[in-house]
């Protein structure tokens, strides 16, 4: 007889009234890059507090948050830090108690930030630090500015990382400048929004397959686990058709947005996005498929929603943590013959 009794009424339950879990997220912006991603992030909709945190008054005139906090106005008379991240760094000290009392109460924060100016690389930093004296799981989310931005701003953006590091559990790294090459046509000034809406996604994704119900949810303590000791973390993103899904996590694994050697990762988040039609086999060769690209005693936990936009497609991000460290030689990333030879025979 087989399971036909067991599937037909279990996939008549309506699991639809589910409670979510209560899982309080907030998510803050600081300097003017990482206030725009909060903007952004809030017209893709996301059940989360949205905090702006920077020092330019003007700026916030474009900026939709829950909460805005003006840092150093006596000092800079609400005019930013001129590029000086130390004086970012000197602001937020003397906005700690205020900052504290935001962030207090959430069970994770995320702080994103574009490095290379004087608030996002100067205050973060310490935003971080407070975000983790209120206990909350501490992710951040920054970018490398453009090459074409100039050396100073790298090397602040270099600096900048460390700092950040110090006091997240994770810290995801993205470079604007893989994004330009893998999307070379891209005008720069539309980069940003692309990066943004990246940043909101995988943000939108982790919040729902942690609060709402989904195909394959990701509990807070999986979450946890992954992240808790992330280090240096960075995003592999692919997208492809349901019918071929090795192609999917082919242009996933080639698509790493740091310029790093993925294969030594020690965690791994994925999160598979399909339309109703995605199956709970397909999801598991997806992640077979990308897990076989990196260490086998890594922790993986996989995420799965379906979104009927997707119908017939494949979205997959994947959060890749224990990455070594960012800007040390470039070491190529391509799959070797008979890796993808093994990935095609996996998925297929
Ligand atoms: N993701 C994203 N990054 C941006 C955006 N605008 C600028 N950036 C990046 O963020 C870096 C830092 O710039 P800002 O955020 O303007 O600098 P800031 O932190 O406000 O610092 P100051 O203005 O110097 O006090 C830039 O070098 C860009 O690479 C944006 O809209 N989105
Ligand atoms: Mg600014």
């Amino acid at each position: 007889m087989g399971l036909e009794y067991l599937v037909r009424d279990a996939l008549a339950l309506d699991y639809g009234q589910r409670p979510e879990t209560g899982i309080r997220i907030k998510v803050v912006g600081i300097g003017g890059g990482g206030c725009n991603s909060i903007t952004r992030l809030s017209k893709q909709g996301i059940n989360a507090e949205l905090i702006a945190i920077n020092t330019d008054k003007t700026h916030f005139s474009i900026v939709n948050a829950h909460k805005k906090v003006l840092l150093g106005e006596k000092i800079l008379q609400g005019g930013g830090t001129g590029g000086n991240p130390e004086i970012g760094e000197q602001v937020a000290q003397l906005a700690a108690k205020e900052i504290y009392n935001i962030l207090d109460g959430a069970d994770i924060i995320f702080t994103l930030a574009g490095l290379g100016g004087g608030t996002g690389s100067g205050a973060g930093p310490v935003i971080n630090e407070i975000a983790k004296e209120t206990g909350a799981l501490v992710v951040s989310m920054v970018t490398m500015p453009f090459k074409a931005e100039g050396k100073k701003r790298w090397n602040i953006a270099e600096t900048s990382i460390e700092r950040f590091r110090k006091y997240a559990n994770t810290v995801i790294v993205l470079d604007n400048n893989r994004l330009l090459e893998l999307a070379p046509k891209l005008p720069l000034v539309k980069a940003f929004a692309i990066m943004d809406y990246l940043i909101g996604d995988v943000i939108k994704n982790l919040a729902e397959t942690v609060t709402l119900p989904s195909l394959m949810n990701i509990d807070f303590s999986d979450l946890v686990a992954i992240m808790r000791n992330g280090g240096t973390s960075t995003i592999l993103y692919g997208e492809g058709n349901y019918y071929t899904p090795q192609d999917a996590v082919m242009d996933t694994l080639n698509n790493p947005l740091m310029d790093i050697d993925y294969k030594g990762a020690t965690g791994a988040l994925i999160h598979i996005t399909g339309g109703s039609d995605m199956t709970l086999h397909t999801v598991y060769k997806i992640a077979e498929g990308i897990t076989s690209g990196i260490r086998e005693d890594a922790e993986v936990k996989i995420g799965a929603r379906i979104d009927n936009a997707y119908t017939k497609k494949l979205k997959i991000t994947t959060i890749l943590t224990g990455v070594h460290t960012p800007y040390a030689p470039r070491k190529e990333v391509r799959m070797e013959p008979n890796m993808l030879q093994d990935l095609i025979s996996i998925v297929s």
